[in-house]
């Protein structure tokens, strides 16, 4: 899948969304009466729209799925809100997700921008369902100058994304908390992260390991711990963390400092080098054990039955 520019030929299907009303009811816009023409002449248009950019979120063999906006581009405060629809055939499917996490980077990396922010009607219960399954933060601090342009009887959720902003962290993989390490910037002078015991982790750190000067595509781990609680994190590179328990298998990649994973409970742990020299930082709740470790994944998997 990719975004390209909205071309003609893609009239009859935007044409197709615009004659469904599943999708248009939570939209500004009235399409019940538009045709293939005013399809055409939206596409014929939206170049001379100034302050927006359309993409059309296209399948790998060149069909039209959906349109994506960056609107409003704002040059003093450099915002732009942000809005989607996609046919229903492309529900699903991870269109949607491509496209949002897409035009969001090119945004911040292309545009310039520093704030991405859109709204979504309450009852659109499937668009807040898709916004927080992928963790977007709701905006309550939305300027009256952008209010003002939706209908004040209409009650809107708002979101947004700030450069800099991790999205789609999620809380939790198999149930091991993600923790969000306090991290201060500094301007132009890096950053500092910190945690400490009692308020940000749930155990005492009776030990601190690191492992270093691993070339990429190495896998390690293959184990699990009895009784050991550990934080996990990687102060620099890459690093895939895939982890097992009682609640499935599930990875996350470690490549934020300010991300940590806590594992509190028996979990069997792969870690994958994405970027040669990352470096993988452990605290512990207790001194070094080879007799906590479990490495035969069969004897893991009794060992959690
Ligand atoms: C874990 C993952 C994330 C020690 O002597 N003291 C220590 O504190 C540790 C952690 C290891 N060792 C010895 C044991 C082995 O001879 O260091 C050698 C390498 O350990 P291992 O093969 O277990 O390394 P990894 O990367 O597979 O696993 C390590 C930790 O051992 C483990 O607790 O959760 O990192």
């Amino acid at each position: 899948m990719y975004l390209r520019k909205i071309k003609l030929k893609d009239a009859s299907l935007m044409h197709e969304w615009m004659s469904d009303s599943d999708i248009t009811q939570y939209m500004r816009g009235n399409f019940s009466e538009s045709s293939i023409e005013d399809a055409k002449k939206f596409i014929r248009n939206i170049k001379n729209i100034e302050n927006r950019i359309d993409f059309a979120i296209c399948s790998n063999t060149d069909e039209y799925m959906g349109t994506i906006t960056l609107k409003n581009i704002n040059r003093i405060n450099n915002s732009a809100e942000l809005s989607m629809v996609v046919r229903k055939k492309a529900m699903n499917k991870g269109y949607a997700w491509f496209a949002i996490s897409e035009i969001i980077k090119k945004a911040f990396d292309r545009i310039k921008l520093e704030c991405v922010y859109w709204c979504v009607p309450v009852e659109n219960e499937k668009a807040i369902h898709f916004f927080e399954k992928h963790h977007f933060h709701e905006n309550l601090d939305i300027s009256r100058e952008i209010l003002d342009r939706y209908n004040d009887n209409i009650f809107l959720k708002w979101y947004s994304v700030l450069k800099g902003d991790k999205f789609d962290i999620p809380q939790q993989v198999v149930g091991c908390r993600v923790v969000n390490i306090k991290t201060i910037p500094t301007v132009e002078a890096g950053q500092l992260s910190f945690f400490e015991v009692d308020t940000d982790i749930d155990f005492e750190i009776k030990r601190v390991y690191y492992i270093s000067k691993v070339n990429e595509g190495v896998r390690r781990g293959f184990h699990a711990h009895k009784n050991l609680k550990q934080l996990l994190f990687c102060p620099y590179g890459r690093i895939q963390l895939i982890l097992e328990n009682e609640n499935g298998r599930e990875e996350i990649e470690l490549s934020d400092p300010s991300i940590g994973i806590e594992i509190t409970s028996p979990t069997w742990r792969e870690m994958l080098w994405l970027q040669s020299n990352s470096v993988l930082c452990v605290v512990a709740s207790e001194k070094y054990d080879p007799n906590d470790y479990i490495r035969d994944y069969e004897e893991f998997r009794d060992f959690i039955k």
